[in-house]
């Protein structure tokens, strides 16, 4: 029996400004994973930073934290089997270009940059990054 885990969904301020939110929220939905939070917000550019400390001294990282503040963030939190995997699979290639047809990257994505979503990379960075924007208060089953 495969084991449900959550991860971390992260609608960027270029999907939020191009109200496809609502579209990919609808993906998101018909993928079968299940919402398990949801709140959107603002992000400071100590918050964004912290969020994306991995990339800290890679070339786009400046222009990453820039992009990540110029707007409202949709963050959500989704579960079932297979969900980072699933969720990352549903999302596509980080470029856009490079995603597969019907990927919400592929559809909603500008470029490399501006690509439309977030998703956690492993189980052990979704709790992670679940915790960094949900106190555990909201998620307590
Ligand atoms: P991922 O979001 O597919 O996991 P990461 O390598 O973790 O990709 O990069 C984090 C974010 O940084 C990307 O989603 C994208 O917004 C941005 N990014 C990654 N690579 C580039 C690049 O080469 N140029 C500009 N922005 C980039
Ligand atoms: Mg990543």
């Amino acid at each position: 029996m495969v084991k449900k885990e959550k991860t971390l969904a992260i609608i960027k301020p270029d999907a939020v400004g191009k109200k496809v939110a609502g579209e990919i929220i609808s993906m998101i939905e018909n993928s079968g994973l299940e919402i398990k939070s949801i709140k959107m917000a603002t992000l400071d550019t100590s918050s964004a930073a912290g969020f994306y400390a991995v990339h800290n001294g890679k070339s786009f990282y400046d222009g990453l934290i820039e992009f990540m503040v110029s707007g409202p963030c949709i963050i959500l939190v989704l579960e079932g089997e297979n969900a980072v995997e699933i969720w990352r699979g549903l999302m596509g290639a980080t470029d856009p270009q490079q995603a597969p047809q019907g990927t919400v990257r592929r559809k909603y994505g500008t470029d490399v940059r501006r690509n439309s979503c977030h998703g956690s990379d492993s189980a052990e960075n979704a709790q992670n990054e679940i915790s960094f924007f949900f106190p555990g208060i909201e998620l307590l089953k």
